[in-house]
């Protein structure tokens, strides 16, 4: 049995379940309107209606697709710099700071998951850690908020999330793109002892978001509703965090820009002594290294 997560209004209790449960679930994080705008140019996206000549580097579906299939199209806001005032909307980078006592906070990607109804099982999302994608990418403090920009109901195939599971550590096993959603995929997905797999699900509505960790497993199911779910996944980080081993190789670039990567929280010491800001320190002294600056 899935139950249902708490969904906070308040920072504390937002924080505390981050804490303890490695995800939190909140009810507002965008205005009726800033969703509706938001959705239009969501749309306009996956109908391949770019606003820039840069298409998408990846989507796992081509326009008019009519599979049932879900569309994941990874960094929508270089087509279209429109979706930038959801994106990099102050009350995004307010809550991440609030949950995570982070002093900065930078969009590091993003990708758009618009989930078709007619309950297709190729909707689905499988039980992964967002860290085994992640790893070489970026290390320490980088974790998921996922923007919803449709009511989340039961019906549409809600995030589901395994309770403490982040408490894991990197455990290499899971697949977003499978549709097997049978809890731990039949002991696929090994536990620590004295763990138990213990699922919850997010429903909020929309403009509500939930956030959980880098560690934290989690999936989806089909969506058996009358109407698209839609949502963002930021893909956010902290001064905490570090570029790791193998980065796409244009990344200490798009790092340094802000319509790619947008900093969404910023209350470090406004005067900070030379070169001791953590964006500079951990990004630009790997190009460094490389000779490339
Ligand atoms: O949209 C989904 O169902 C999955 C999203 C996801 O895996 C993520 O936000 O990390």
């Amino acid at each position: 049995m899935v139950s249902v997560a708490d969904v906070r209004t308040d920072r504390p209790a937002a924080r505390a379940d981050y804490a303890e449960k490695g995800f939190c679930a909140i009810d507002s994080v965008l205005s009726t309107e800033e969703v509706h705008k938001a959705v239009r140019r969501v749309e306009a996206v996956v109908d391949g209606e770019y606003e820039t000549s840069e298409p998408p580097k990846m989507r796992t579906t081509p326009p008019g697709d009519t599979s049932g299939a879900l569309v994941k199209i990874d960094q929508p806001h270089y087509s279209n710099p429109s979706l930038l005032e959801a994106i990099a909307h102050p009350a995004v980078g307010e809550w991440a700071a609030a949950l995570t006592g982070a002093s900065f906070v930078q969009v590091w990607a993003v990708n758009l998951l618009y989930k078709p109804p007619g309950g297709a099982p190729r909707s689905n999302v499988g039980w992964h850690q967002d860290d085994g994608y992640w790893n070489e990418w970026i290390r320490g403090d980088a974790f998921t908020m996922w923007l919803a920009l449709s009511d989340v109901t039961e019906s549409c195939g809600p995030l589901r999330f395994v309770v403490r599971s982040h408490t894991w550590g990197a455990v290499g096993a899971g697949d977003f793109f499978s549709d097997d959603l049978t809890p731990a995929q039949g002991g696929v997905i090994p536990m620590p002892d004295k763990e138990d797999w213990r699922e919850e699900m997010v429903l909020v509505r929309a403009g509500g978001a939930s956030v959980h960790t880098r560690f934290t497993f989690h999936g989806s199911g089909p969506n058996s509703s009358l109407e698209p779910r839609i949502g963002l996944a930021l893909h956010l980080r902290t001064e905490n965090s570090a570029i790791g081993p193998a980065p796409p190789p244009e990344y200490p670039d798009v790092l340094d820009d802000p319509e790619r990567c947008p900093i969404v929280y910023d209350g470090r010491n406004a005067t900070p002594p030379p070169e001791s800001g953590p964006r500079r320190s951990l990004f630009r002294s790997r190009r460094s290294a490389k000779g490339r600056s």
